[in-house]
C-alpha cells in the first residue's frame, strides 16, 4: 500500500468522530520532505492502529503561522493531534500519548513507563537538539568547521552511548516493546 492509499485507508476507516486528526505536513520544500518530525507521530499511529485522518499542512504556503494553526502549535510547528478536542504538540508527548490511549509500546507499571519516558526524553532534550545543531551550522555558517567538528564529536558521543544501549538488548526502553497497559 502506497502512502496515499494508506491515507485514504484511515479516512474511510470508522465514524469521523472516533479519528485522531494528526496535522503533519503536506506541501513541503524537497529536502523537508521524509524528515519532520510528523512522522514520528504516524509511526506510533501506525503502530497502535488508533483510526486517524492527516490534516496534510500547507508548509511552503505559511498555513503554520496562520492563525488557525497557531491556536493548537505553541511554537508553529507540527506534529501536533487532537483527539475530539484534546489537542497535543510535542513528538515525544503525541508518542506517549497515543501509546498510553491505545494501550501499546509502552507497560503498564510506573518503572516500565518511567524507562520508556526517560528513552522519549533522552532522544528530545539529548540526541535532537545536537543534531539541530549540526543542521542549523551547514545551513547557516558553513564555514565555521571548529563549531561543526565539536558538534559532530558531541553528537557521535550520543548516538555511541544509544549504540552502548543497544548491544545486549533489542528495544531500548524495556525488554520488549508490545506490552499491554493492564
Ligand atoms: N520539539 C518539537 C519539534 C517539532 C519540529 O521541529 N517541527 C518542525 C518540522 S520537523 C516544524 O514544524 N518546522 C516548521 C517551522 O519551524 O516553521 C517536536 O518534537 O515535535
Amino acid at each position: 500500500m502506497n502512502e496515499a492509499d494508506g491515507v485514504r485507508a484511515h479516512l474511510n476507516a470508522g465514524s469521523e468522530d472516533d479519528m485522531i486528526t494528526l496535522y503533519g505536513f503536506g506541501n513541503i520544500f524537497p529536502e523537508g520532505r521524509g524528515e519532520t518530525k510528523d512522522l514520528r507521530a504516524q509511526w506510533a499511529l501506525e503502530e497502535t492502529g488508533l483510526p486517524y485522518r492527516v490534516h496534510a499542512l500547507d508548509h511552503t504556503g505559511g498555513e503554520l503561522d496562520g492563525d488557525a494553526f497557531s491556536r493548537i502549535s505553541p511554537f508553529h510547528q507540527a506534529p501536533v493531534i487532537d483527539d475530539d478536542g484534546f489537542v497535543v504538540a510535542e513528538s515525544a508527548a503525541v508518542v506517549l500519548y497515543l501509546a498510553e490511549k491505545a494501550g501499546k509500546l509502552i507497560p503498564g507499571d510506573v518503572q516500565g513507563r518511567t524507562r520508556v519516558i526517560q528513552w522519549c526524553f533522552a532522544a528530545v532534550s539529548t540526541v535532537a537538539p545536537t543534531l539541530l545543531c549540526i543542521d542549523v551550522i551547514e545551513i547557516f555558517d558553513s564555514g565555521a568547521h571548529k563549531l561543526k567538528a565539536e558538534v559532530r564529536k558531541l553528537a557521535g558521543r550520543w548516538l555511541g552511548d544509544f549504540e552502548r544501549r543497544l548491544e545486549d538488548r533489542e528495544w531500548i526502553a524495556c525488554a520488549d516493546s508490545r506490552w499491554p497497559t493492564s
